[in-house]
């Protein structure tokens, strides 16, 4: 009898475990498009697109290396509506005597997993995810049990098990670990920037295309898409951005220019998440580029730390701390996400630049998602399951455990200081540092009351007021409370009087 293999929608690598573990030809693999996996957040259009195309070109290259592929077409009406359902009716139409399935991104998925055999009867293995520098069990024993992780120490030991940018005598190239003090600079204009490589739908990505446009009624714009769907078509983008972005991309990682939506941000992210790239792949690209002295130590270094350190770090917690992590609040946020979130249609330049890029693009770079969609969540108090959910819904490249914790843990500080050693806060002073939206807002960012003032600057101060308690002894946070020490009471009161002005009538900013 055959076996049965599963292959999610962010699982769509050859060497994927689940399919290292069949026979092809004799045993079944299995691929559905389906009604709970297109709806449990409303993902943008342009992430389902991207998804269904790319399983689809998948299904048709595992056919061609003589597998024999199942695969469940997207209809909304259909009673298989969940991985479960899929794999169970498969089971009953075929004899199967074994299913084996790839640790999933997500807990959620993991869990029901964990619930089929018994729903099945049929054995069930779900084998390790090997698309990762590092597995769970690896971080688990890295952590042992320290109040405190630190992405620093984890990245350190990815570079020596990996042996990115190591010297012969295992020691880091250039003589550091990391480069990040290089990595601040304003983008003014030069030099020119670069844009992701664009793909022309195929007769594949536009048949998905217009089912996404005919039976999906999600968040986002479907025009324009543009995302590679196969892996050889990601190869071009990797080699693209090695090209065109990389040799920037340390310097100018931070900037927050207003007019550019990727600026020397790669967007390989979705690309990477959903297995048409593997991360180390990527950064032994990245690697040689340094090495025939075409990008800077600064740019490779950035880059690569970004993915065998912050990306893996921030997987090593989510399985590490999941299911209860989901749940965590340090600072008891309690408010709406304003509607804007979702429309884009708010005064603040910064923030309606972010949400436009996420409309149109799936994609907003780090420091937009950080600093700006990011932050101003945090010192508005949203309430964190819902900051998640718009996260995880409205980016082409989220899945619950790449998003949660930078959402939870970095973005809110919600895991008390787990992942990150402080909050991100910031005034609008550091959003005009890092770029030009200020000048082009119709708030003033050098005001910190007033009905025009900067609303990011009273609730910055309020927020550092409001959560002394919590955060007064963090040691890395002093400087900020010696400036809180130094208002006036009367600004102090000012501050509370707009900030509450601010919360109550958030929609209307
Ligand atoms: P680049 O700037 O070119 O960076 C290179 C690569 O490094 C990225 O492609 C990504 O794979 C990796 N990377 C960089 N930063 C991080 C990070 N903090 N965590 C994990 N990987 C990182 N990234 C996701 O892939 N999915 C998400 O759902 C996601 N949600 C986020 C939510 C918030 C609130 C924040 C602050 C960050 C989030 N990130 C997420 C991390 C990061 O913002 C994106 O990976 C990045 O913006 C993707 O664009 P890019 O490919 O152009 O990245
Ligand atoms: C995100 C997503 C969407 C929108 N649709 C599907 C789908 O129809 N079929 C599928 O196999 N996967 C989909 N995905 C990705 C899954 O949500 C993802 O595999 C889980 O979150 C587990 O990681």
């Amino acid at each position: 009898m055959p076996r049965l293999a599963l292959v999610t929608g962010d699982q769509l690598s050859p060497a994927l475990a689940s399919l290292r573990a069949i026979t092809p030809g004799r045993d079944h693999v299995l691929m559905a498009e389906l009604a709970d996996e297109a709806g449990y957040v409303p993902h943008h259009v342009k992430k389902i697109a991207l998804i269904f195309s790319a399983m689809r070109h998948f299904a048709g290259e595992l056919e061609q290396a003589g597998q024999r592929v199942y695969y469940h077409s997207f209809d909304p009406d259909s009673r298989i509506r969940s991985f479960s359902d899929a794999i169970e009716m498969h089971c009953r139409e075929h004899d199967i005597d074994e299913i084996v399935l790839t640790r999933p991104g997500e807990w959620r998925v993991f869990d029901e997993f964990g619930r089929l055999e018994k729903r099945l009867g049929v054995p069930v293995h779900v084998l390790e995810d090997e698309r990762f520098v590092s597995t769970p069990d690896e971080f688990a024993e890295w952590a042992g049990d320290r109040a405190q992780l630190r992405m620093e120490f984890f990245y350190r030991r990815m570079r020596r098990k990996t042996g990115l940018l190591m010297s012969e005598d295992g020691e880091p190239e250039g003589g550091q670990w990391n480069f990040d003090a290089d990595n601040r600079r304003k983008w003014k204009g030069e030099p020119k920037s670069a844009r992701p490589m664009s793909f022309a739908p195929d007769a594949t990505t536009q048949a998905v295309l217009d089912l996404v446009d005919r039976r999906i009624d999600s968040f986002g714009r479907l025009d324009g898409f543009d995302f590679a769907v196969t892996r050889a078509q990601a190869r071009r983008a990797l080699g693209h951005f090695v090209k065109t972005a990389l040799p920037w991309f340390g310097d100018y990682q931070d900037a927050l220019p207003d007019d550019e939506d990727f600026l020397f941000h790669s967007r390989l992210s979705a690309y990477l998440n959903i297995g048409l790239l593997d991360p180390l792949e990527v950064c032994r690209a990245v690697e040689a580029a340094w090495r025939a002295g075409d990008v800077p130590l600064n740019a490779a270094e950035g880059y690569i730390r970004q993915i065998i350190g912050w990306r893996e770090f921030v997987r090593g917690i989510y399985w590490l701390k999941m299911p209860e992590y989901a749940d965590e609040n340090f600072l008891g946020g309690d408010k709406d996400l304003p509607e804007w979130y979702w429309s884009g249609e708010t005064g603040m330049r910064c923030l309606q630049r972010a949400i436009e890029n996420t409309r149109n693009n799936a994609y907003a770079h780090h420091i937009q998602r950080l600093m700006v969609t990011g932050n101003f969540g945090l010192l508005l108090g949203v309430r964190p399951k819902e900051l998640c959910d718009w996260y995880l819904a409205v980016y082409a490249d989220a899945f619950e455990w790449v998003e949660l914790p930078n959402t939870l843990g970095m973005v809110l500080f919600g895991d008390g200081g787990l992942l990150a050693s402080k909050p991100y806060a910031a005034s609008g002073k550091y959003i005009q540092r890092m770029g030009d939206h200020c000048a082009n807002c119709r708030y003033a960012v050098t005001e910190r009351t007033g009905h025009d003032a900067c609303p990011f600057n009273a609730l910055y101060w309020d927020f550092l007021m409001r959560n002394e308690d919590s955060l007064g002894g963090n040691p890395r946070m002093r400087m900020m409370y010696r400036n809180v020490e130094r208002l006036a009471p009367a600004d102090k009161a000012a501050i509370t009087r707009r900030a509450n002005w601010i919360r109550e009538n958030v929609e209307a900013l």
